[in-house]
């Protein structure tokens, strides 16, 4: 490629956060052009008690550092997805990756959607734009994104949205409307 002609490489980083669980790994896995660079560890007797794999019993292993993928936009435009990781003893972790990042993804699944509490807290709190997509699990009641909104207590500018984090083309329309609203929030604090 010639970049002395062209304009510089522009790379935008999009974290993806969430309860355990929550499909984070799925969904960086279903959009990556890539192989995604995973940190799996099977889930061990141990964590039983303290892993709650209610409703994900097919669950087998769990992410303990990140995931990584990467999707081109067109010539010179890259997003870098970060799947953090779900479980509260690794989100030291969060800190690093949310560094430089234009958005994130709080990924909720509605049979347990207290754990994207810390989520929406820590972006809130970073000043991070995000946006809630919920991952319709086949075996969950689905509720509609106006209803999850009034549960998280979400300011009324951050999208809702319901997805399947297993399909490409969904999880291609969470990105362009997390785009979208991180484009707008910094339209707006810049004026
Ligand atoms: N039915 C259904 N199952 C899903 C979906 N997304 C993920 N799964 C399953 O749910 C489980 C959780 O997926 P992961 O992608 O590992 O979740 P995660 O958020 O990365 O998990 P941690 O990194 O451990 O927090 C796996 O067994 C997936 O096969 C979905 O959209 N629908
Ligand atoms: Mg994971």
């Amino acid at each position: 490629m010639d970049y002395a002609r062209s304009e510089p490489p522009i790379a935008l980083k999009i974290l993806v956060a969430g309860g355990f669980g929550v499909g984070k790994t799925s969904m960086v896995g279903s959009i990556s052009e890539i192989r995604p660079l995973r940190t799996e560890e099977v889930l061990s007797d141990v964590g039983v008690g303290v892993d709650d794999t209610d409703g994900i019993e097919e669950k087998r292993t769990t992410t303990v550092a990140m995931d990584f993928g990467r999707l081109t936009l067109r010539e010179g435009l890259a997003v870098y997805l970060f799947g953090t990781p779900g479980q509260q003893r690794f989100w030291f972790m969060w800190d690093e990756l949310s560094l430089g990042a234009l958005g994130a993804v709080v990924l909720a699944d509605t049979r347990r959607l207290t754990d994207c509490f810390p989520s929406v807290d820590y972006f809130e709190r970073q000043g991070t734009p995000f946006i809630v997509a919920v991952n319709c699990f086949d075996n969950a009641q689905r509720y509609e994104p106006g209803d999850v909104r009034i549960a998280l207590d979400l300011d009324a500018d951050v999208p809702v949205m319901l997805c399947d984090a297993r399909k490409r083309e969904s999880v291609k329309h969470v990105l362009i409307t997390l785009v979208e609203h991180s484009m707008r929030t910094m339209a707006t604090s810049v004026r």
